[in-house]
């Protein structure tokens, strides 16, 4: 998989593209990323990307030829699937996740300021995405948010395959607790049946755990009856 990325701050992708699991990913070859700065395709002395908004008010926008040039040279190799981040889009969840990871390319676009002259949006961009229901001072780091969700469903990213699907939303739940050594952390034990080497029936109590806390949690993604099963404050 490819990914491209357009912005005026590419050094912010530096860490995040040699480091953990996304680092490793590129090192393997399983994905490429490259970052592109907005400014290399301006044409005036000062690289300006931002005018003042046409019908007054605070802020600035960022232009639309910048973006218009940058996004025809990064995709003149190619026809990647162009996403603008902004908090505008349909919000990403794991199945967009999937969708996104069994593209060949993709090619982010980074705003910032008040946003990007709408004509963008209208003629070089295929989806909008946002991360969620807050805003941010930019669409780095949704961008980096999207491609490290994205980098778990590449063929070979994450080491055993079945922790993908098993982790959680892959079974359409929250996941169950996790516990390792020491046995006892301030006098909580670690739950019996976790030592029991039974693995029936630590599954099953994985499960129900699963489902306990979901229903407690987020009855949102429980099917049908969710409503029903709401509870107030504790989980029980
Ligand atoms: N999920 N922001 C983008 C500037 C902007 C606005 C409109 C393009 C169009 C956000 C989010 C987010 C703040 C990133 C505004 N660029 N992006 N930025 N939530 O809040 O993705």
């Amino acid at each position: 998989m490819r990914i491209d990325v357009i912005t005026i701050f590419p050094e912010l992708f530096d860490a995040f593209v040699r480091t953990s699991l996304v680092g490793r990913a590129a090192a393997d070859g399983l994905l490429e990323i490259a970052v592109h700065d907005l400014r290399a395709h301006t044409d005036d002395p000062h690289r300006s990307v931002d005018d003042e908004p046409y019908g007054g008010g605070g802020g600035m926008v960022m232009t639309a030829p910048p973006w218009l040039a940058a996004v025809a040279a990064v995709a003149a190799g190619g026809s990647p699937w162009r996403i603008l981040l902004s908090p505008q889009g349909r919000t990403l969840d794991d199945a967009k996740v999937r969708e996104l990871a069994r593209r060949p390319h993709l090619l982010l676009l980074c705003g910032r300021y008040e946003g990007i002259d709408e004509r963008v949006a209208q003629t070089v961009v295929d989806e909008e995405i946002s991360i969620g229901d807050y805003v941010l001072a930019g669409g780095e780091l949704a961008a980096m948010v999207l491609i490290e969700a994205v980098s778990r469903w590449i063929p070979g990213v994450v080491g055993l395959p079945d922790s993908v699907e098993s982790d959680s939303f892959g079974r359409g739940l929250l996941d169950h607790p996790h516990y390792t050594r020491p046995r006892v952390v301030a006098g909580l034990a670690v739950p019996e049946v976790l030592l029991s080497g039974d693995h029936r029936a630590i599954a099953e109590w994985r499960r129900a755990e699963a489902l306990r806390r979901t229903r407690a949690r987020r009855p949102d993604l429980l099917a049908g009856g969710a409503k029903s099963c709401k509870t107030s404050g504790e989980e029980g």
